[in-house]
This record gives C-alpha cells, sequence and structure tokens, in this order.
C-alpha cells in the first residue's frame, strides 16, 4: 500500500474519529465471507438484552471458528492503520459476528473504550467494522457521532449529531474506541451482517477472552498472525509471559514447560 494512502487514512481517524475504507474484498472473498456468517448464525436465536438486541443475532468469541473470517481479521490496510493508531502490539478485544434483523431498534449508544476506567485522550482501542452486507441509512447501518472521539466525558451525542456509516458491502469502517456510535434502527426487510472486530492496547484486559474462548489446541490451530492478536504474545519483555517463557514457546514445546525460568528471556 502506498504511504500516502495509510497517511490519510491515519489524519481522517484521528480528526474525525472513523474512516470508511471502501470496496476492499473481491466478490469472491465476500461471497465465502457471507456464507460463512450464514453457517455461524445457523440455528442462532436473538439477543436477550436491549444492549445486544432483541431482534439481533450474535455470535461471539469467534476465534476458533474463523474460517473465511481470517483474511478480513488479517486485512493489510486495516491492520496498518491499526498498528498506525495503536502501535506494532496489540491484541483483539470483542470480537463478533452480528446480525441485526428487520425490527431491531437503535442499539443504546456508547463507546466501545468506555469498558476501561482511562481517561478520555487514551486511544485504547482502535475498532473495526466490516459490512458483509451494504450499510443502508435504512437497514441498521452503525450510527455514529463525528468527532466525538475527542469530547469530554460528560458529553452525550444529540440526534442530531449522529450520520449513518453508509457504505456498500465489502467495506470497513475503522474507528477510535472513543467514537459515540450504536447500530442503527432497522427498518427494512432485509438483515444486516456485520463482522466486528476490536483491537486494544496489550497491557489491557480484552472484553472477549481469548484463551479461554479458543482453547490450547484451537490456539495452536491459529495461524501465528491471529495467535498474537489472540493475546498468545509477549506485550513486552515482562508482560504476558507463562512459566516464565515466551507463550508461543510454552504452547508449542509441552517438555519445555516445567522448566520454568525465574525470569523471562
Ligand atoms: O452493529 C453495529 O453497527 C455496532 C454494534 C456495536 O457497536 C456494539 O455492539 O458494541
Amino acid at each position: 500500500m502506498r504511504g500516502s494512502a495509510l497517511d490519510s487514512d491515519l489524519v481522517a481517524l484521528r480528526e474525525d474519529g472513523y474512516v470508511v475504507l471502501q470496496g476492499l474484498l473481491g466478490d469472491a472473498e465476500l461471497a465465502a465471507a457471507r456464507n460463512h456468517a450464514d453457517d455461524l448464525l445457523s440455528g442462532i436465536g436473538w439477543s436477550d438484552n436491549d444492549f445486544d438486541g432483541r431482534r439481533t443475532r450474535r455470535v461471539y468469541s469467534l476465534l476458533s471458528r474463523v474460517g473465511a473470517f481470517d483474511s478480513l481479521l488479517l486485512h493489510p490496510r486495516v491492520r496498518n492503520l491499526v498498528t498506525a493508531s495503536l502501535g506494532e502490539v496489540y491484541q483483539f478485544g470483542m470480537l463478533f459476528l452480528s446480525a441485526v434483523d428487520p425490527g431491531q431498534g437503535t442499539q443504546p449508544l456508547h463507546f466501545d473504550a468506555g469498558v476501561y476506567p482511562l481517561p478520555r485522550d487514551v486511544e485504547a482501542e482502535t475498532n473495526v467494522i466490516w459490512a458483509l452486507d451494504d450499510f443502508t441509512a435504512d437497514n441498521g447501518a452503525t450510527l455514529i457521532a463525528p468527532g466525538s472521539h475527542r469530547w469530554a466525558a460528560d458529553r452525550r451525542p444529540k440526534p442530531s449529531e449522529l450520520v449513518p456509516a453508509v457504505m456498500p458491502a465489502g467495506s470497513a469502517l475503522v474507528y477510535s474506541g472513543r467514537l459515540w456510535h450504536a447500530a442503527g434502527h432497522n427498518t427494512s426487510e432485509t438483515t444486516r451482517r456485520a463482522l466486528i472486530c476490536e483491537h486494544v492496547l496489550p497491557w489491557l484486559r480484552p472484553a472477549d477472552n481469548h484463551i479461554l474462548g479458543t482453547g490450547l489446541d484451537g490456539l495452536r490451530r491459529l495461524t501465528p498472525g491471529l495467535r498474537r492478536l489472540a493475546g498468545v504474545a509477549l506485550a513486552s519483555d515482562y508482560l504476558g509471559f507463562v512459566a516464565g517463557q515466551d507463550p508461543e514457546r510454552w504452547l508449542h514445546h509441552a517438555d519445555d514447560r516445567t522448566h520454568s525460568k525465574s525470569s523471562p528471556t
């Protein structure tokens, strides 16, 4: 990718709190992602709470069932932008598929990093909503409050400050974890599917516990890139080791596990 595209993506993300990267997926990639979404959603009922949405179907803890989402989760343009925003080392936060069905009302407004008791000016998360269907003003496109990542802690968006993130299927909305937003009201007759992928600083507890959700064998089966993002990576020399060892080594060399070191090297 040309440096200038990354620069302008990053400027938009920092200035507006979001950027829409249009048409990142080719037809075949999008079709495979949609098929995988349908497989995952098969037999899934509506959520049982107002935040997730009582006319919304969600599948969480996706890492053991990444399937055709692999290339979305590691898409170079998105990864370069998230890296420019958060730094070289980060991990997945929440990772879920969301199918907003007809009749679903607007989700409660929130900003994703609100789960952390951090000052508002810390960019703790940079997140992505992949549109698996066209996002339109009437099918529940994410409502965002541009610039709200810079707002003081006590300011809330007024309805007039919200705009729908309209984008064609195969696009990605990359946004600050400080940006106020919500899934929109789906007044259409079709479902709006999205893959939602949070990225958080490596020293924070991720919202989704990927280690438990994926299991040791599942972690071993992941590609190295996804395993790092699952949190199997040292955040720094002294942060994230297991039995005094690099978790990658611990995971793959069972014989070494009993030989704990007194400090990681
Ligand atoms: O589905 C969407 O458009 C946004 C969902 C969301 O922000 C959330 O559940 O945290």
